[in-house]
């Protein structure tokens, strides 16, 4: 049985000056690369989309931050962001890619948002996280990454849900707080879920 790192979304588009920029993203990344040698599998998600995605302002002509209905699930509209293939959905500099074992590509599907790293937001299509975790007897997560309030947030409670016992280091992670309050609601949720909050010295200490 073991533990896993799950770097979710680490991408150049949610640095502070990416396309949908996250303030202090970048912070994250020398918080991450002290945890990295505490872990033997380091997992990391990508968003991943496709040019024209449905998630995309551009893509409905719609105002980035507009909420549309689309396939009768509402979605926020955001900024092109994490294009395949593209610099802004290469990981942020300075992060210890030569230690991720498996990289999970998500939203690629044109049509469905994807904000967990497991599933699509209509839970349609699996990524392929769940089955690479049970092939690897891996039972308990850590997650840290982009955006707290997003994909962190769905990531880790799909990840519950799922049966894995599920830690988020806090200050490894930052949110996009579009609403004030996003994150601290975010933390909430995670917390009412069955994930437990921890902070990176909790690691790094031992
Ligand atoms: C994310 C919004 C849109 C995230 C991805 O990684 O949190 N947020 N796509
Ligand atoms: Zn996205």
């Amino acid at each position: 049985m073991s533990q896993a790192l799950l770097l979710v979304d680490v991408q150049n588009d949610f640095s502070p000056s990416g396309a949908l920029p996250v303030a202090e993203g970048d912070k994250i990344v020398p918080v991450i690369n002290q945890l990295i040698p505490h872990f033997d599998h380091v997992i990391a998600t990508k968003d991943w989309h496709p040019a024209g995605h449905s998630s995309f302002a551009s893509s409905n002509n719609q105002a980035v931050g507009d909420v549309i209905v689309l396939d009768g699930t509402p979605q926020i509209m955001w900024p092109d962001h994490c294009v395949q293939g593209t610099e802004g959905a290469e990981f942020i500099d300075g992060l210890n890619v030569g230690a991720i074992t498996q990289i999970i590509h998500k939203g690629t599907n044109p049509n469905i948002d994807s904000y967990s790293g497991f599933f699509d937001n209509q839970r349609l299509q699996a990524t392929g996280l769940a089955e690479y975790l049970n092939a690897q007897d891996i039972k308990e997560l850590v997650i840290v990454g982009l955006a707290t309030d997003y994909c962190v947030k769905f990531t880790a409670i799909d990840a519950v849900s799922l049966g894995f016992k599920t830690s988020i280091v806090q200050d490894a992670c930052r949110g996009v707080e579009m609403a004030t309050g996003d994150v601290e609601s975010a933390w909430k949720q995670m917390k009412q879920a069955g994930c437990k909050l921890v902070q990176s010295r909790d690691f790094v200490n031992q």
